[in-house]
């Protein structure tokens, strides 16, 4: 089960300190403990404009969020809750409120600006909270999303495909929801009632002509409908007129509330609820609590080393993290079942090979869930690795326990044998047969003993050579053998041995070539599950391509149909270049896709079949074969 959160209360999770924007590690630790995917509502506004208020309402609280009255107290920056998601089961609902925007006590307004990314980039919905209309002044104040193509990077080289950076921003920014606080006006356009989102779209219209005012004011208008491609608007009355009573709106009832302005608020909740997308990073990587973690303080440390963050470089950074867990995690798994599967030692080589197969299609399964983005398959190669050693840990260990095995047994077996030779029992005319017909009795009941493993043959052959001696010097000294039957003896035991020897070296060919077989199977599992991972990858990569194509037609529409032709004009380059990479990713799976694949299996080949060891186990097989 994915854990979720636990807060009474919100903490400072980015705490902005006038110079300097640290991380609150309380806060930090709180993110890493929640597992589950988030859906992240931050809003942002001017200051005094009511923001914590509507963010105590998300949390199901009446207090939690400082309100204004109180914001000199607050520690500035961005403030955290954490509470269940009301409507998706699993889900954490994490709750980012601003400090205001443009507090004239706080010095730099860049530092407003910031604020303004980090809240764009942490969240799924982006809830922008100001007073009364929406109209130049307050457009003119939304100038921080002009500077997002300055604070903002997506890609870590951005100019290598020929597209704008900005124009990847639709594949990973939050849903856009202008919240409109005080709002006195009626919703009307031209005498006809119309919705909030309709006011919201009028309201973002560019506007014909050079006034340098106007300009400004249009300059915000085109980045929303650019950056944006999901906006949603919700106009509130003032909660209750009295203003005294409003500086403490966290101590009044809900019912003394103004109803219209109840609704409204219960509007925007179950919205935010209900539409509120979960957090996610380009090509549909879903953001957890711990993600989230690593996105703030990779973020973070960015702009303090007077860096822009990139999209691009915090995910490779949480691939990394999460790739060499993923890799552990597989492994782990492998050594799991393979100790709880097999009882060694097995009864063939085969036998540990079949099992050794089933769970590393597993372990391989189990990296592909939890890793993303291992672009150079360096984490892949590092399972392979690992996997591979411990393979090669249990063989020997299958080895060991087999001829632990085998040898007791047959020590046991050949006890009275022993014993008898000791006793020069087999010293005597007729000694002879004796002796085989004890020996022969010990091989009989060698080959009963049940699952003696991969060494079996191996221990006899070795007891056997060491009684080819004791053999010879039993039937020299019998007197009741003639020559020719110490001829044809002596033929016998030199054919017996021989024959075994053969069967030792069919075995042992036998089973290179059964591990031979395990190491194309462990391959073709890499190449198979690698494959099917690629083409998911690409799926979300086309999809995500054909959203932003989508998005760039929509906004050249209307543009073109706002009159503004030139500008529309001014987006074919864009949207070819667009198209051109569309076309290139769905060519991508053939040259390429073979491409990679090819290079992966000739690195995982050079991993197991490193020419010294096989030349080693040949020679070692051979000279085996000449012993005594
Ligand atoms: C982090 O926040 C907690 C709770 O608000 C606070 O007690 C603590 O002092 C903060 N830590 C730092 C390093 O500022
Ligand atoms: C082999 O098994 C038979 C039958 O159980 C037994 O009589 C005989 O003594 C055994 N031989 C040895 C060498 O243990
Ligand atoms: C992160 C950031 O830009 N911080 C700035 C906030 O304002 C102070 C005071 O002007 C600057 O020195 C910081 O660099």
């Amino acid at each position: 089960m994915a854990s979720g959160p636990t807060m009474t209360a919100p903490i400072c999770l980015v705490e902005n300190n006038n110079m300097h924007l640290s991380v609150n590690h309380t806060a930090i630790q709180i993110l890493e403990r929640i597992s589950q995917p988030v859906v992240v509502v931050a809003i942002v506004g001017l200051y005094r404009t009511g923001k914590s208020y509507l963010m105590n309402r998300l949390a199901g609280k009446n207090r939690g969020f400082p309100l204004g009255s109180t914001v000199q107290s607050k520690t500035k920056g961005i403030w955290m809750w954490c509470v269940p998601h009301p409507c998706k089961p699993d889900h954490t609902l994490v709750l980012l409120d601003t400090e205001g925007l443009g507090d004239v006590e706080k010095g730099d307004p860049k530092n407003d600006s910031w604020i303004f990314a980090l809240a764009v980039l942490l969240s799924s919905t982006f809830v922008y909270n100001s007073l009364g209309t929406i109209n130049h002044q307050a457009l003119e104040q939304l100038h921080y999303v002009t500077e997002l193509t300055k604070l903002i990077r997506a890609k870590s080289s951005p100019e290598e495909d020929g597209t704008e950076d900005s124009t990847e921003f639709v594949s990973f920014f939050p849903d856009f929801t202008w919240a409109v606080r005080d709002f006195t006006l009626e919703l009307k356009l031209n005498g006809h009632p119309i919705t909030e989102d309709e006011y919201l779209e009028n309201a973002l219209k560019l506007i014909a002509g050079n006034n340098p005012r106007i300009q400004a004011s249009n300059l915000p208008r085109e980045c929303i409908r650019h950056f944006f491609p999901k906006r949603k608007c919700f106009v509130f009355d003032r909660p209750i007129n009295d203003t005294k009573l409003l500086a403490n709106i966290e101590n009044i009832p809900e019912y003394q509330l103004d109803p219209q302005f109840q609704t409204q608020a219960n509007n925007f909740c179950s919205y935010i609820f209900t539409q509120g997308r979960t957090k996610t990073l380009r090509e549909g990587v879903t953001v957890t609590g711990n993600r989230l973690k690593t996105l703030v303080v990779t973020y973070v440390d960015t702009i303090n080393t007077g860096s822009v963050p990139c999209l691009e470089n915090a995910v490779t950074t949480l691939a990394e993290l999460e790739n060499s867990v993923a890799v552990q995690k597989a492994s782990d798994h492998y050594s799991e079942q393979m100790a709880q599967r097999v009882k060694l030692p097995t009864d063939t080589l085969q036998e540990l090979l079949d099992v050794h197969a089933d769970c590393e299609r597993e372990a391989i399964a189990v990296f592909m869930e939890h890793s993303f983005k291992d672009d150079k398959r360096e984490f892949q190669k590092k399972l392979v690795e690992l996997i591979k050693d411990k393979k090669e840990h249990f063989l020997q260990q299958n080895e060991e326990a087999s001829i632990e095995y085998c040898q007791s047994r047959l020590d046991q077996l050949s006890q009275v044998l022993m014993e008898s030779i000791s006793a020069g029992t087999f010293s005597v005319p007729g000694g002879y047969k004796l002796y085989r017909e004890a020996k022969e009795s010990i091989e009989w009941n060698y080959s009963q003993v049940p699952r003696k493993g991969v060494k079996a043959n191996e221990v006899l052959q070795s007891f056997l050579q060491s009684q080819a001696s004791i053999e010879k010097s039993i039937w020299q000294a019998d007197k009741a053998l003639t020559d020719r039957e110490k001829a044809i003896a002596a033929e016998r035991v030199s054919k017996e041995s021989a024959e075994r020897e053969q069967e030792l070296l069919r075995q042992k060919l036998l089973e290179q070539q059964q591990q031979m077989e395990a190491q194309e199977r462990t391959l073709q599992e890499n190449i198979v599950q690698l494959k099917e991972k690629m083409e998911k990858e690409r799926e979300n990569i086309l999809k995500e391509q054909n959203m932003m194509l989508e998005h760039k037609l929509k906004v050249q529409h209307d543009l073109l149909k706002e009159g503004f032709s030139k500008k529309s004009e001014e987006m074919n380059e864009e949207i070819k270049q667009l198209k051109y990479r569309i076309d290139a990713t769905k060519n991508n799976n053939t040259p390429w896709f073979a491409q990679v694949l090819e290079r992966f299996s000739s690195e995982i080949v050079s991993i197991f079949t490193s020419p010294v060891r096989v030349v080693d186990n040949i020679i070692r097989g051979v000279s085996s074969l000449f012993k005594n």
